[in-house]
């Protein structure tokens, strides 16, 4: 035992190949080799009937594109939800849904299993949300070809709060007492960063980094940190806090 409480995310998708390069990637790899989370893909088409194995039809009332079935869908939200003892918090992908942030994040990030459910085509057949009711979520105002990117953002985003995965370096940084900690839950934006050489095609690293008065550094961080909010995303500055 690791003494770790492992993280499952299941994904459902006609597509699980796009996941098996990302799920073979360091920070990822590392954390399902050490048994800190599981993702298991699971593709839709497994749960369609007939010869042809049919998720998509044309939209009733007509228009471009095709719409996913809801028998499909909601069989394999039902058996995969069946495959571990607690049937856990479904998310559908949808740009119909509420916006993902940091906040929405740590909500998904404090269940022990998610079913991440990936459409494509033009959408969902309207019956899938009303008889499963799942958090539906967006990553933002404009429009992927399906949720696959989404789910990966998703993921990406959640097993970095899951308690292990990140290196001891990176894991400080959540420290209640890190000066970067407004920096991680995105209120304000990271200040800058520098590394060798000190000077580069004639641009020198601010003398301050450079002179070892961690206080100096701290300061400085923490004033380009709210000059860059401020010009950069101004609204972050404004935003209650949630
Ligand atoms: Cl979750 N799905 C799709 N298809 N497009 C999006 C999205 C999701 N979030 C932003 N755009």
């Amino acid at each position: 035992m690791n003494g770790y409480n492992i993280m499952r995310l299941d994904v459902l998708t006609l597509f699980p190949e796009i996941f098996t390069g990302y799920l073979s990637q360091s920070l990822l790899k590392l954390a399902i080799g050490r048994s800190l989370v599981e993702v298991p893909l699971h593709n839709i088409r497994d749960w369609a009937i007939g010869k042809h194995r049919t998720v998509d039809d044309r939209p009733f009332g007509g228009g471009p594109g095709m719409v996913l079935k809801p028998e499909p869908v909601v069989e394999a939200v039902e058996a995969v939800q069946q495959m571990a003892t607690s049937p856990g918090h479904l998310v559908m992908l949808t740009p119909q849904g509420r916006r993902l942030d940091q906040t929405v994040v740590e909500q998904l990030a404090s269940h022990k299993r998610l079913l991440l459910l990936c459409g494509r085509y033009e959408g969902f057949d309207q019956r899938i949300s009303d008889l499963l009711e799942p958090d539906e979520i967006s990553i933002g105002d404009y429009i992927l070809n399906g949720g696959e990117v989404a789910a990966m953002a998703i993921i990406d985003a959640v097993i970095r709060l899951v308690p292990g995965v990140l290196g001891d370096q990176e894991s400080n940084q959540q420290d209640s007492f890190s000066p970067n900690l407004f920096a991680h839950q995105q209120r304000v934006l990271e200040h800058a960063q520098y590394t060798r050489p000190r000077e580069y095609r004639g641009q020198a690293v601010p003398e301050v980094l450079l002179n070892g008065d961690h206080g100096q550094v701290a300061r400085w961080r923490e004033q380009n940190s709210l000059e860059r909010t401020r010009d950069r995303r101004a609204d972050l500055l404004n935003r209650k806090k949630q």
